[in-house]
């Protein structure tokens, strides 16, 4: 099939995704073509039957914002046309799935049929999208598409809480590809680079934003450190690596944290890490988590979102109340106190990551496309 997908390009959960998904679908024969406005971070290279189409948004004086919804429908109306495309993937229906619809109804005047599969990430429905301003356009869209799917049941859960939905939401959770972090399992991780021999390294990965409660995460780390000799890596960018690092300063750990920035070495940090730390806010899923896990780290987490349906509490790791600092410290004590018991925690976490194999849950996207098609087909035999 030749699948058009959108997402946004930048580090984050819903790219990472995207990408992953667009090169594996690859591998089994799809042609696929990413839409957005830079190469995805992870799409290495740009590979047999994967292609990339950059949209462009001219600035112009009269604009105080770019359109780039008008951009990304008008070059989707072009690629589909060009190429051939046969079915379009929107992750994160803001403003993808309502640029999608507009690209769907500017090609249906041609007589072309294009279905169009949304996947809703998270803040897409319960930060941002459920904000009055955007609602009754995402609710419109994610209508208007011909399958909707969710990457945890907590947030379709939300979405049929917060929305007006009349289409089924199936649940496709979000996935890794073992068989390359195995590929990667780096034996010599330079751990003694980042920490001494006696020392726990602890972790957090994210883009930094309010929602990820990065001082919690540097409260409890600070806990950890007056118990044992440790260090954290905080790896990624955003609004609240600035005071993070202040607040280390405060605290006097600044020389026991350390801010790597973005990394394409993910698992390389994974590799030699003790414990991951995710005191999120809102989490729809976590895919950092299910990362860390794949790599045998535990994950000390909060309770939020579809975090329960990823970090299994007392196996794979332990989940908070957002905010409960002691607890979660409490619980990172625990699974740090002794090697037996660290050992076992993290061979729970590699384990509980399995289900989420990319081998089990690509092909049920597959399984989907060919749903929409149908629909899609249905709908407009209809008409
Ligand atoms: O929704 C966001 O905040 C951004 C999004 C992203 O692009 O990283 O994150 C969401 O989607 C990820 C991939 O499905 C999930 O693993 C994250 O849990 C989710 N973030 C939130 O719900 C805050």
């Amino acid at each position: 099939m030749k699948i058009a997908i959108v997402c946004y390009p930048t580090f984050g959960g819903s790219g990472v995704v995207a990408t992953e998904l667009g090169t594996e679908l690859a591998k089994r024969g799809h042609e696929i073509h990413f839409i957005t406005y830079k190469q995805p971070v992870r799409l290495e290279l740009l590979a047999n039957k994967i292609h990339f189409h950059e949209v462009n948004v001219p600035e112009y004086p009269l604009f105080k914002y770019q359109p780039y919804e008008l951009a990304l429908s008008s070059k989707l109306v072009d690629m589909v046309k060009l190429y051939g495309i046969e079915l379009l993937h929107v992750h994160y229906a803001i403003p993808h799935a309502y640029a999608g619809y507009m690209a769907k109804k500017m090609l249906e005047e041609e007589g072309i049929f294009l279905p169009m599969v949304t996947t809703l990430h998270g803040t897409d429905i319960t930060l941002v999208g459920n904000h009055p301003f955007y609602k009754p356009a995402v609710t419109f869209s994610i209508n208007k598409s011909d399958v909707v799917t969710s990457v945890s049941q907590s947030l379709k859960d939300d979405t049929l809480r917060l929305f007006d939905v009349k289409i089924p939401i199936d649940v496709v959770p979000n996935f890794i590809d073992l068989q390359k972090h195995q590929k990667n399992a780096y034996t010599d991780c330079q751990r003694d680079m980042m920490a001494d021999k006696d020392e726990i390294i602890v972790t957090h990965v994210s883009n930094f934003r309010k929602v990820k409660r990065i001082m919690d995460v540097i409260h409890i780390f600070n806990k950890i450190q007056k118990k044992m000799p440790s260090k954290l890596m905080m790896v990624g960018e955003g609004p609240e690596k600035e005071p993070a690092e202040k607040l280390c300063q405060e605290l006097g750990i600044e020389d026991k944290v350390v801010f790597l920035g973005n990394s394409d070495e993910v698992d390389k940090i994974l590799c030699f890490s003790d414990l991951f730390l995710l005191p999120s806010e809102k989490e729809s899923f976590g895919l950092a988590a299910l990362e860390a896990m794949s790599c045998g780290v535990p994950v000390i987490s909060s309770n939020t979102g579809g975090l329960s349906e990823v970090n299994i509490d007392g196996v794979s790791g332990y989940l908070s109340n957002v905010g409960d600092i002691e607890d979660m410290t409490k619980k990172a004590l625990y699974i740090l106190k002794d090697k037996n018991t660290l050992n076992q925690f993290k061979s729970n976490a590699k384990a509980a990551a399995v289900k989420f194999d990319l081998h089990n849950i690509v092909p049920v996207y597959e399984k989907l496309y060919f749903q929409a098609l149908e629909n899609s087909l249905t709908k407009n035999l209809t008409k």
